[in-house]
């Protein structure tokens, strides 16, 4: 075994799997409300690309251990050789069907594991865990304790009394909370309990956060290119001369509507598999349809800008005078503001701004009609679209892998992550989306996606800063 091993352990139905699923970010991991779950020892391996980091063992919880550490009192020759008496219980017991849990868990441990006991801070103390903690110090093996909560009571403080007598370390760990940053403080809490894996943990927490740098920076390519193609996105028809083109309007504007709507899911798609999340089942309102009035669509405000920020970005000239705005229509409703953004915006009308693109009709030079829509004329979009795709990515890179089921993103309550944006670096985005909007050149395109690359990782930058 060149990788080191953890060995997570405990009673039945307290979040043993919860802790290795979110420690490996291994979303495969059978969790669930009902005692038992974990029959068997599963190793996981920790790694990336071709190169394992660790392993870590989801083992059955203990089932009998007072009558387990019974035989082993009765059988107890002297305190240096306890590991043995463990070992000879697992030869004894490994072929009969009185302790199957026992002697399925305890071989990974004595075979060189690193223990991790997790218990539930929710119930207090019990004599069956009691009799599992001295099992696991008659192993002699390092071992450190978790303390997870499931229900709402606290137990914490009983628990700490009893868990120092037996574990070189106690630490708190949220199996269903805990972000990047906390995973790597329990890791680094390991290299305390079993110093001689205190190099290959410190190499996989290297390693882990390059690979984590990698997929925002390729998150932040998947966004840039999904706003650039959504937005300089066109359809068109050809018609005869002769040709009604009514009955043809709302299907091409149809196509239109689904194809943003399927390049935004496979860009979700790609931005949850980059993190392991490629299972969880998260629902968002659908984007744009065909007949979306943004008046009266509440998806429309609660995400992107509020109207007031958005009349201040890129309508006047420049961050200085958007800056005047804010503070000119702070505060006031969504008419004033509106009139006031009309007024700088010199008499482009804002309100016709808000529109989705209709479908125009043009003559071509060899006889026939051209039906197209596009590029994306509303201004409010790229910021829902930008919106949508950062929450989703705030949301991934940061759930821990123990969560399971479905999840509600950029609902009613959802907090808007691009109006936090500062005004100079809203405006920096506001020229690509303007650029792109009067129908960008094939350089511009390229150099949209450059812009907003950068643009997206100088935002995440501050913002970890700011959170540090
Ligand atoms: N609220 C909350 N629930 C948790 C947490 N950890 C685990 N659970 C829930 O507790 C239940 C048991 O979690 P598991 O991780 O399957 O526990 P286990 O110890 O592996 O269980 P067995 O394999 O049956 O021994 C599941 O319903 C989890 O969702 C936690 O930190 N908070
Ligand atoms: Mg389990």
């Amino acid at each position: 075994m060149t990788e080191p091993r953890f060995v997570v352990v405990g009673h039945v139905n307290r979040g043993k799997s919860s802790v290795v699923s979110t420690l490996a970010a291994d979303a495969s991991i059978d969790i669930d409300a009902m005692p038992g779950t974990t029959q068997r020892c599963h190793r996981y391996r920790m790694s990336v690309g071709e190169q394992v980091l660790l392993e870590f063992v989801d083992t059955p919880g203990f089932e009998r251990p007072r009558q387990m550490l019974a035989w082993m009192r009765d059988h107890e020759t002297h305190t240096a050789e306890r590991a043995q008496v463990v070992w000879a219980f697992v030869d004894l017991h490994r072929a009969g069907d009185a302790f199957p849990q026992e002697c399925e868990l305890i071989p990974s441990i004595l075979e060189g594991g690193t223990i991790l006991y997790v218990v539930d801070v929710s119930r207090p103390p019990s004599i069956k865990e009691e009799a599992e903690m001295e099992i696991l110090r008659w192993t002699g093996r390092p071992r450190m304790a978790i303390l997870n909560r499931i229900g709402t009571r606290d137990h914490s403080g009983a628990w700490r009394v009893v868990l120092d007598q037996y574990f070189n370390l106690v630490r708190t760990f949220d199996a269903q909370r805990a972000d990047f940053d906390e995973r790597i403080k329990l890791l680094r809490a390991l290299g305390e309990v079993n110093e001689s894996a205190r190099g290959p943990l410190d190499r996989a927490i290297g390693v882990l956060k390059t690979d984590r740098r990698d997929n925002l920076s390729e998150s932040f390519t998947v966004i840039a290119h999904l706003v650039v193609e959504v937005l300089s996105l066109t359809k068109q028809k050809r018609l005869p001369v002769e040709a009604e083109p009514r009955p043809y309007r709302e299907p091409l504007a149809t196509k239109y509507f689904d194809r943003i709507r399927a390049l935004e899911s496979q860009a979700q798609d790609r931005l949850k598999e980059l993190f392991g999340h490629g299972r969880l089942q998260i629902e968002q309102d659908q984007l744009a349809q065909v007949d979306d009035d943004l008046f009266n669509l509440s998806l429309w405000n609660h995400l992107g800008l509020t109207s007031t920020q958005l009349i201040a970005t890129g309508t006047a000239t420049g961050a200085a005078a958007g800056g005047v705005l804010d503070l000119a229509v702070g505060g006031t409703a969504l008419g004033a503001a509106a009139l006031v953004g009309a007024a700088v915006g010199g008499g482009a009308s804002w309100y016709a701004s808000r529109s989705l693109p209709k479908v125009k009709i043009r003559g071509i030079p060899l006889g026939g009609q051209l039906l197209q829509i596009g590029p994306m004329s509303n201004r409010e979009f790229p910021w829902v679209l930008l919106d949508r795709c950062l929450l989703l990515l705030d949301f991934v890179s940061r759930q821990p892998h123990a969560l399971r089921g479905h999840v509600q993103l950029g609902g009613s309550e959802a907090r808007r992550l691009v109006s936090g944006f500062a005004p100079s670096l809203r405006n920096r985005f506001e020229r690509v989306f303007r650029c792109l909007r009067k129908g960008a050149s094939i350089e511009e395109v390229e150099w949209a996606k450059i812009e907003l690359v950068e643009l997206l990782q100088a935002w995440w930058e501050d913002r970890e800063i700011d959170s540090a």
